[in-house]
Order: structure tokens, then C-alpha cells, then sequence
């Protein structure tokens, strides 16, 4: 019998250590009054039924789980806007306590389903009593709109074992749609209000000097 408990200690550990970094950077953000890029983040360990589900259907034995299923750990970092997505990736990259092996774009290469989302594959180092392992971990970034969807298709595509009617799924692609164009109005809403408060500071100014 397998020992998934032992196993997945490493990997809750890391959805920990993450999920306090990346909250860690939200608050540096609201503390300086600034825009948050991040809204919030959430992180989990896959159930050892999803996990034994997913080495079925993808023909992955026991043995290379570790290496071959790379979102034993996963991270979802959701953000307000689009551009949030930009300035979380660039800040990524910059970091250096963990590496960049894989990214996915399914925001400009949305998936058949209509599933948007940013993914990012690290390696992550985590402290265990046998020495330094380094993990896999997921990291998903998306909109509040685009969560919106995915959550909702996640759970409709349980409820039909992943078997949704053809029907429902150009409904849901339609909607997936609806979502992304909502995510473009909110953009372009934002960037009217901030040339808005431009224009009366700058006329503020003008009076007071
Ligand atoms: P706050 O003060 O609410 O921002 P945990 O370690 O328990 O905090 P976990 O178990 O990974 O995190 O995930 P959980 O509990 O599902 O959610 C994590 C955080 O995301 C929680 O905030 C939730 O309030 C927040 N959250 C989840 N869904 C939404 C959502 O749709 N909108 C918003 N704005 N927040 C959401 P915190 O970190 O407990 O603190
Ligand atoms: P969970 O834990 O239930 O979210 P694959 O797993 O074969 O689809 P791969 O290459 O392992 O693909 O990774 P990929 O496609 O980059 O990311 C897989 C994860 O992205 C999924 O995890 C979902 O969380 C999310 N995702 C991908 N496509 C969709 C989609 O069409 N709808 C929704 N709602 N989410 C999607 P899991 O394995 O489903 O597990």
C-alpha cells in the first residue's frame, strides 16, 4: 500500500510556504496603497483520488507521478484585470527561490473548452528532514472572470464525469467568451477613470499653483 500521506508531505509544504509569499506580496501592495495585482490566493494539494485518477487516464505509473504529474501542488494566484497577469508573470521571473521549468499561455491560446488561465511550472525547493527536495508545483494565474468560468465548467464537468453534451459546451465556450470580453470592458473602464483623475489633478494643480 502506498504511503501518500508520507509522500505528499513535501508538496503541502510548498502549497504553504507559496501561498504565504505570494499573500505576503498582496499585503506589501495594500499597505502601500498601491493597485494590487494579486486578489487573492488560494492552494492545494490534489486529492490522492484526482491523483489516481489523472496516472490512469494518462498512463502514469506510480513510480514517475513525481516527475510526470506536475500539479501534485498548485497555486492560483487571481487577480482583477488582465494586465495583473503581465506584472505577476514578470515578477516571477524575477525571482529566485525557485525556477521556471514550463509556461502554458492559454489566455492567448485559450483551450477547446474556452478554459483561460496563465500556467506556470516550478521547481521548488523544500526543506525536509532527509536534505533539500525539489518539487513540482503549478502555478495558475487568472482574472476574477476567468475563475468565475473555470469554477463553474469545473464543476458542471464533474457532475457529468467529464462528459458534458455538445450542447452544453458551445454554451459554455459562448460564455467563456462573454467572460474574456467582460474582463476587456473592466480594462478599458479602469483606464477611462485613471485618464478621468488625471485630467482633474492635473487641474487641481493648476488652481493651487
Ligand atoms: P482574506 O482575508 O479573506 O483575503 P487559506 O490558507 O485557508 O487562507 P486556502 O485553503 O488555500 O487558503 O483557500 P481558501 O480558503 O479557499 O481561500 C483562500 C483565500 O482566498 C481566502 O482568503 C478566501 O477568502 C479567498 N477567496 C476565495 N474565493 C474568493 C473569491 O471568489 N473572491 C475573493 N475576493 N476572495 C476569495 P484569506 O487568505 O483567508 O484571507
Ligand atoms: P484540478 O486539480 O481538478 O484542477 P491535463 O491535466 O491533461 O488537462 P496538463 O498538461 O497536466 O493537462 O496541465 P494543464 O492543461 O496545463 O493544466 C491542467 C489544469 O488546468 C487542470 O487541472 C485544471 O485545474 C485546469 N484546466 C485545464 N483545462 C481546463 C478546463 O477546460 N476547464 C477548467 N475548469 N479547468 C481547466 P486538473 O487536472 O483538472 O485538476
Amino acid at each position: 500500500m502506498y504511503n501518500w500521506g508520507t509522500f505528499l508531505i513535501p508538496y503541502k509544504q510548498a502549497v504553504e510556504e507559496l501561498k504565504i509569499k505570494f499573500k505576503g506580496i498582496r499585503e506589501q501592495y495594500q499597505r502601500s496603497s498601491k493597485h494590487t495585482p494579486i486578489e487573492f490566493v488560494t492552494g492545494r494539494v490534489k486529492p490522492v483520488a484526482s491523483i489516481i485518477d489523472k496516472a490512469k487516464r494518462k498512463n502514469i505509473p506510480l513510480t514517475r507521478i513525481e516527475e510526470d504529474m506536475q500539479d501534485l501542488a498548485g497555486i492560483r494566484i487571481v487577480c482583477q484585470f488582465v494586465e495583473d497577469i503581465n506584472t505577476i508573470i514578470e515578477f516571477i521571473r524575477r525571482r529566485t527561490d525557485f525556477e521556471i521549468v514550463e509556461e502554458r499561455d492559454y489566455i492567448n491560446q485559450k483551450k477547446d473548452s474556452g478554459y483561460r488561465s496563465y500556467h506556470i511550472v516550478l521547481k521548488y525547493p523544500v526543506e525536509t528532514i532527509a536534505g533539500k527536495k525539489q518539487i513540482y508545483v503549478e502555478l495558475q494565474i487568472r482574472t476574477l472572470a476567468m475563475n468565475f468560468w473555470a469554477t463553474i465548467e469545473h464543476s458542471l464537468n464533474y457532475k457529468y464525469s467529464g462528459e458534458i453534451p455538445e450542447y452544453f459546451k458551445q454554451r459554455l465556450q459562448r460564455a467563456a467568451e462573454a467572460a474574456f470580453q467582460l474582463d476587456e470592458e473592466m480594462s478599458q473602464i479602469r483606464e477611462e477613470v485613471q485618464e478621468a483623475q488625471r485630467i482633474i489633478s492635473h487641474k487641481h494643480d493648476r488652481i493651487n499653483n
